[in-house]
């Protein structure tokens, strides 16, 4: 016969533990309202105003909206002068329309040649590229008309159109009848299309490098807001080239491509971390002080939070008291745990 003993535990312990979750907005994640901007009130040249920001504050600033905008102009009080902002235009941040991928022109292509003093973006309107005298480049209007040179994958040729277009029609065209604007990546291409316009007595002919005109922020994030000045000076301008730096008229809030050497006040920001501690009592007839259930509550907490969109959290136990029958302790508890901060 067995004998089923059974032995009476004696009364557990209530454990109160204290999660605490950290949340907090990751840098990259920060929406612009969580940042604080600041006016730097001496004047030095745009790489300088980088540095004195990252090293004062987070960066330049970036301006995404109006509202941003309108607010630096009030910060500044009227100063009738310039102001540096993060944007900057790259005249090498050059692409492939095949690829679409950034392409240092130079640094890594030894097939492809600038001509004399190229690209040098005359009155902030060259961003397409064409071949001219048939070997060497040059930044070119995007409208205006050349012939073009297509590529067509299939059979990998090279296809003079002598019909001049527009850059963008001359893609279009490239990628109805064939795959694309050609491309030069190699010498081999390179030789390619030096053998197609061979005795085509072509001047310009379009090819499919392309680049967007002031796409690039100090601190790496992209804004579609812009803000340029129309009258009395329409702006960009690259009127003194080059022009290759952002700045706000602080009178206006309106902004000019700037030689980056000239000297402007600065505006910069200052990225706030938002972190918000929520604080949970948990008491429980079960053992807390078991890493296991401590780690089954802090999934179920996990997902829960990841359900509501949180992603950037981190979750923390913290023994507070434990309950006791004792009444003599009783002034120390508060709802059956004490509260520890
Ligand atoms: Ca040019
Ligand atoms: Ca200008």
């Amino acid at each position: 016969m067995m004998t089923k003993s059974i032995t009476e535990k004696p009364r557990m312990e209530k454990t109160c533990l204290l999660i605490i979750l950290l949340l907090s907005g990751g840098l990259s994640t920060l929406p612009p309202h969580s940042r604080e901007y600041h006016f730097v009130n001496q004047t030095m040249n745009w790489t300088e105003a980088q540095s004195y920001c990252r090293e004062h504050f987070t960066d330049l600033v970036t301006i995404y909206n109006s509202d941003i905008n309108q607010l630096l102009v009030t910060m500044a009080q009227n100063i009738d002068d310039w102001a540096w902002i993060g944007l900057y235009d790259d005249r090498y941040s050059w692409k492939w329309s095949m690829v679409g991928k950034l392409f240092y022109v130079g640094s890594k292509n030894e097939s492809l040649i600038w001509a004399n003093g190229q690209p040098d973006c005359v009155n902030a309107k060259e961003y397409c590229v064409a071949l001219q005298g048939q070997t060497q480049m040059d930044d070119r209007p995007c409208g205006d008309s050349y012939p073009f040179l297509c590529y067509n994958a299939k059979n990998t040729s090279y296809i003079l159109v002598k019909e001049s277009r527009s850059w963008s029609a001359a893609q279009s065209y490239c990628r109805t009848y064939h795959t694309d604007l050609t491309s030069i990546r190699s010498k081999e291409e390179k030789s390619n299309v030096t053998l197609t316009l061979n005795g085509s007595g072509v001047q310009y002919v379009w090819i499919g490098l392309y680049r967007d005109p002031w796409a690039f922020w100090s601190d790496n994030t992209t804004s579609t807001f812009t803000n340029w000045m129309s009258y009395p000076y329409k702006q960009p301008s690259n009127y003194y080239p080059p022009e290759d730096c952002g700045s706000v008229y602080l009178k206006t809030g309106e902004w000019a491509d700037d030689d980056c050497s000239n000297s402007n006040y600065v505006f910069c920001f200052t990225a706030v971390t938002k972190q918000t501690v929520v604080k949970m009592k948990l008491q429980s007839e079960a053992d807390m002080h078991s890493t296991e259930i401590q780690q089954q509550v802090s999934q179920q907490l996990s997902g829960l939070m990841l359900s509501e969109g949180l992603t950037d959290f981190r979750i923390r136990w913290r023994k507070v008291q434990s309950y006791r029958d004792d009444q003599s302790k009783k002034q120390d508890v508060d709802g059956g745990c004490k509260t520890e901060v």
